[in-house]
Order: C-alpha cells, then sequence, then structure tokens
C-alpha cells in the first residue's frame, strides 16, 4: 500500500478470501491501514466482487460501440517464432505494447490491438510464433500454437511474415498451408531485409526459393521490407487495403451469371441425343455468402 499511495491513479483496495464471519473482523485491520474504503471479496466464491466492479465502473473510459469495432479488417500477424511479429506490431503502434526478443516462442498469447493509419481503423492481432509440430512441446506451447491458429480463423487477413536472411522453411509452407485452409487473405512480409542490404542477388534468390515453396500462394501480394523501417509500414497498409477489398467483394448476380453463360458457351454441358442440355439454360449462379467465415451455428 505504501508503494501504490505515490501513484495518482484511483485506488481500489480489495481484501480477498473474506468469506466466513470469522473472517470478517479481520478487516478492522485492515482499516487500520489508513484507507476508508476497502472492498472485501471472495474470488472464489465471487463475493463482493459486484460491488468493487460497481466502484471501478464509472470510471473507466468509455469504450468504441464494440459493434463498430467488428467491422473492422482484422489483421493477424502469423509465422514462424522469431521472424518479427511483435516488432511490427509494436511498431505499426509506436509502443512498446508487446514484448519483443530474440528468444523464440517469447509470444504465448494472441494479443489485440487497434492501429489506426490515415483515418482507417485495424485490429492487428499479433500471435505466438508456430513451430514444427515435432517440436512442440504439449503444454503451454501446444496451447500457444492452437490460439494462433484460431486468431488466424478470426482474422479477414493474415501477414505471413518470413525470415529473411533465414530464407523459406517448410515450416513457412505449413503456416501458409494453415492460412489457405482456413480460407483468409494473406500477405507475405519478408522480414529482416535491413540485413540482406547490399546484397545483390538476395531478392533474385529469394524470390527463387519462394515460387519452388510457394507454388500454391502465388496470387499473395509480397511484401520485402523490415519491421524496424516505417517505409515498410508505410507499404503495408495499401496492401491491406486492397486485399481486404478483394476480401469482402460481392460480385453482382448479373455479372456472375453473364461470366457462367459465356462459360457454357465455350464448354457446353454434355447434350443427350445432340440435343442441348436442358441444364445450359437453367444454370445460374449468385453468391449467398461473403467471405469464408462459418457462421455461428453454420
Ligand atoms: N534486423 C532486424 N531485426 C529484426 C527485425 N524484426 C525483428 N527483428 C529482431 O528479431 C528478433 C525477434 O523479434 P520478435 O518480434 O520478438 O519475434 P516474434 O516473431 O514475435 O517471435 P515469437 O513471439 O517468439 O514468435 C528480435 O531480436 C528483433 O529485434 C527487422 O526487420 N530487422
Ligand atoms: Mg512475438
Amino acid at each position: 500500500m505504501r508503494l501504490l499511495r505515490g501513484v495518482t491513479k484511483p485506488l481500489f483496495y480489495a481484501i480477498n478470501k473474506i468469506d466466513t464471519p470469522k473472517s470478517e473482523p479481520l478487516l478492522a485491520d485492515f482499516y487500520q491501514l489508513g484507507t476508508d474504503q476497502l472492498y472485501p471479496v471472495s474470488a472464489e466464491h465471487g463475493l463482493g466482487v459486484a460491488e468493487l466492479l460497481d466502484a471501478i465502473y464509472p470510471l473507466l473510459p468509455s469504450v468504441d460501440d464494440s459493434d463498430q469495432l467488428q467491422q473492422l479488417p482484422r489483421v493477424a500477424v502469423a509465422g514462424r517464432p522469431n521472424v518479427g511479429k511483435s516488432t511490427l506490431v509494436n511498431a505499426l503502434l509506436g509502443e512498446e505494447r508487446v514484448v519483443v526478443s530474440n528468444i523464440p516462442g517469447t509470444t504465448r498469447d494472441p494479443i489485440d490491438s487497434l492501429v489506426t493509419y490515415q483515418d482507417q481503423r485495424y485490429i492487428f492481432t499479433d500471435t505466438a510464433g508456430i513451430r514444427r509440430r515435432g517440436k512442440i512441446d504439449r503444454g503451454v506451447e501446444g496451447y500457444s500454437v492452437l490460439r494462433s491458429l484460431r486468431a488466424i480463423g478470426r482474422s479477414d487477413i493474415a501477414v505471413l511474415l518470413l525470415d529473411g536472411v533465414e530464407g523459406v522453411t517448410e515450416q513457412d509452407t505449413k503456416i501458409a498451408g494453415a492460412i489457405l485452409k482456413q480460407g483468409r487473405a494473406c500477405i507475405l512480409l519478408i522480414n529482416k531485409w535491413d540485413l540482406r542490404a547490399g546484397d545483390e542477388k538476395a531478392r533474385e534468390e529469394y524470390e527463387l526459393e519462394f515460387r519452388r515453396r510457394f507454388p500454391f500462394l502465388t496470387w499473395a501480394p509480397i511484401l520485402y521490407g523490415s519491421a524496424i523501417k516505417p517505409e515498410s509500414l508505410r507499404r503495408l497498409f495499401p496492401l491491406l487495403n486492397d486485399v481486404h477489398t478483394m476480401f469482402t467483394k460481392r460480385v453482382p448476380t448479373g455479372t456472375l451469371n453473364t461470366w457462367l453463360q459465356k462459360i457454357l458457351a465455350i464448354h457446353p454441358l454434355p447434350a443427350r441425343k445432340h440435343k442441348p442440355s436442358a441444364m445450359t439454360k437453367a444454370a445460374f449462379i449468385t453468391q449467398v455468402g461473403g467471405h469464408l467465415v462459418p457462421a455461428e451455428g453454420e
């Protein structure tokens, strides 16, 4: 309490484990510490917690309408351990919000952050690095990986970070596969490119390796850059916007059917006894849903 007295924020003193008549008289001792308001609670039994919340609630800043937040593009930052995911998120936030270190496995839980760039808001999720399955511990790390995969599933776009120095590994391919399987949009960021400055063959080599490892991902935009360089961050946002527009695009039914009829004219459905198939006229196409997010209960 002496330590906390110096802070300028509102302080609430909660005395825990007050859940039996015998523990109640103990409160008097705590009042002697010189505060006029204590909150006796029992965390285990939920006693007194409502009173504490009631006291805190009026002091909380009002948050954005959560509906509005739901509409924002969600971007998961994914990749192997130590590729620079947390560094990227911190750079975007301009503050040391998430822990960065050169020890792989620093991030354990997905963390959401609200990022504003040129009046557009995004929710970025820093995720735990995903290691090769055989190497993952069963305990904490196993759950971290599971939560990373779920965070990717909840996002619209995954920014897959690759290590510009170590090159493309099989594990990168696996993570890309997980992004695809969950139907997310994807941008690749070849990070730590600052360390390859002056290496003229770097780009060519990387691209070659990349095409070999990612033949299934040629549609994803690639950015060579560095999480610690502001210019890389500036180049990331236009890509995010483009990809998000495509990801949430709804193709009008008319356009789809014009396309379908054109295709059917080139590749007619099998005709029976030289009569054009009735299917050709009846064939109809419409986009019934948006991006591949399974609706609740679907
Ligand atoms: N030179 C250089 N170093 C970088 C860059 N980005 C990250 N690093 C360094 O790479 C190391 C790992 O960075 P983190 O951001 O902790 O990596 P992470 O992907 O979040 O790692 P996990 O949380 O363990 O999965 C740190 O020492 C960073 O300083 C970069 O663009 N250039
Ligand atoms: Mg991290």
